[in-house]
């Protein structure tokens, strides 16, 4: 077995191992085991110079490669193409996307900059796996350099529909660049179903039952890989003696429920509409007045980007009428955090909840809800309201569905959740565990990989693999 070869916009830190998410555990452990490198972005600017600065750290049979970016490059690259065009467009927000031919420029130049980087550090049996919509050009620069050796790739968001996609106008060259891996996976069936019918309809390229197809000169195959979590240690996390941090918060709580919501701070995650319908649900239901606590946590990102400070802007205003309108002098409904909370103390967090609440407007997969179900007391567990436009729903179907853009719908959900008995609660949740237990993120991780290196016959075309 050749080497692991991992490339991602960002890198975790090597030794950084508590803070690191379940993706981020999963790809190091296939690394240490296989040996091999991992090369992304340092999350470091570079004033002025054009010289790209590059840090190499071996770590447990690791190579970490991390460049630093030039500011040219984090403006039209990262901030430009890769999240005002592509992460808008790709969450189904024609009217947040911002196409600059200038971005684009830099999209296609750091990804060449990246396959230039790493084509001298191969070996011919080396496997290439690229995560995610900042690199989806790579394997056509790789190629175009002559590498020869297996690439795949995975996109954690949504591929979005054929005409959304065509909004871009560099379309058919991305849908091509995607075709240049050996193998594309997907988050959902949906996702790859919109990819394969922009293949169908504009390119006149057709899918096998075995999910392989003849593009450009190349078999690509393409699959759905539903990315999960590390469910057990999140069940670890969750059953360790409450950290101070939930400590505080349940001493806060006096004898009221708790409603968690957890997400970094985006446009994407449907904030501002789930406090909305907090609002709806107190106006209709006057009687939990002082009963509940709506925890929102939501850590900013992408602060440089005009859209996120908007968001922000959009949170704190929705929180401070919900609670101007129905908060009272000893009481208030939502709890606004806008910071980032510790690993493990998110586990108790979540445990701590009667209702966990879940609710984009489009998402990859959205791995709160699998945190959430996974960190439950089995005898006494929470209810999770989930978004029908989250991947996770495929496959949480013990969770409360619910249409985002339905305030009052949202509303009356939030009602069922806050009176579901104990029976249905235990009901619902455990199959969802079992499930998670045996769809964690090291089984999507080998999955993808054995597809990957020709170990699996065809891939998994289903949402529930
Ligand atoms: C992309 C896709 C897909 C959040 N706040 C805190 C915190 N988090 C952690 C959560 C979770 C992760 O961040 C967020 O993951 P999501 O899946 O919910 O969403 P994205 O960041 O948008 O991820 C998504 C994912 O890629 C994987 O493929 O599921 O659809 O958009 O792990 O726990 N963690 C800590 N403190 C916080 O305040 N420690």
């Amino acid at each position: 077995m050749g080497r692991l070869i991992a490339v991602s916009n960002r890198i975790p830190k090597p030794n950084e191992r508590n803070s690191a998410g379940g993706l981020a555990v999963a790809v190091r452990n296939a690394l240490e085991h296989q040996g091999g490198i991992w090369l992304g972005w340092s999350g470091e600017v570079s004033e002025g110079s054009d010289a790209p600065k590059i840090t190499e750290t071996r770590w447990n049979n690791v190579d970490y490669v991390t460049i630093d970016l030039t500011e040219r490059d984090h403006d039209e690259y990262y901030n430009g193409f890769a999240n005002r065009a592509l992460w808008p467009l790709f969450h189904h927000r024609p009217g947040l996307t911002e196409f600059a031919r200038r971005d684009m420029a830099g999209y296609y130049r750091v990804n060449q900059l990246f396959a230039r980087l790493l084509t001298p550090m191969l070996l011919p049996d080396d496997v290439i796996w690229v995560h995610d919509y900042h690199l989806i050009p790579l394997a056509s620069e790789l190629r175009a350099q002559g590498v020869k050796n297996r690439i795949g790739f995975f996109l954690h968001i949504p591929w979005p529909a054929p005409e959304l996609l065509t909004i871009l106008p560099n379309h058919a060259r991305l849908a091509a660049n995607l075709a240049c891996y050996d193998l594309i996976g997907f988050q959902t069936r949906q996702f790859l179903d919109n990819y394969l019918n922009y293949m169908r309809d504009e390119l006149d390229i057709v899918m096998d039952s075995h999910g392989r197809m003849e593009a450009f000169g190349r078999t690509t195959q393409a699959g759905v890989f539903p990315i999960s979590i590390d469910t057990e240690e999140f069940i670890r996390f969750a059953r360790q003696p409450k950290s101070s941090t939930c400590r505080r918060l349940e001493k806060s709580l006096e004898d009221k429920m708790l409603a968690l919501s957890v997400d970094r701070l985006d446009y994407s995650k449907g904030i501002p509409q789930r406090i909305e319908a907090f609002g709806c649900f107190l106006e209709l239901y006057p009687d939990y007045r002082h009963r509940f606590y709506a925890l929102q946590i939501a850590p900013t990102t992408r602060e440089q980007i005009p859209e996120y400070a908007e968001i922000n802007r959009e949170v704190a205003e929705a929180a401070g009428r919900v609670n101007g309108k129905f908060g009272d002098i000893d009481w208030a409904p939502i709890r606004y955090v806008n910071r980032s909370i510790g690993r493990a103390a998110l586990a108790g967090l979540y445990r701590s909840a009667r209702v966990g609440i879940v609710t984009p407007l489009r998402d990859g997969m959205n791995l709160v809800a699998k945190e959430f179900v996974a960190a439950q007391n089995e005898e006494d567990p929470g209810v999770l309201v989930l978004s029908r436009f989250a991947g996770a729903a495929h496959e949480l179907k013990g969770a409360i569905q619910v249409n985002p853009y339905d305030t009052v719908g949202m509303a009356h959900a939030f009602k069922a959740a806050f009176d579901m008995p104990l029976d249905e609660r235990i009901s619902r949740f455990r199959p969802m565990l079992q499930h998670l237990c045996e769809h964690d993120v090291h089984r999507w991780c080998r999955n993808f990989l054995e597809t990957l290196s020709g170990q699996r016959a065809s891939a998994s075309l289903s949402s529930v693999a």
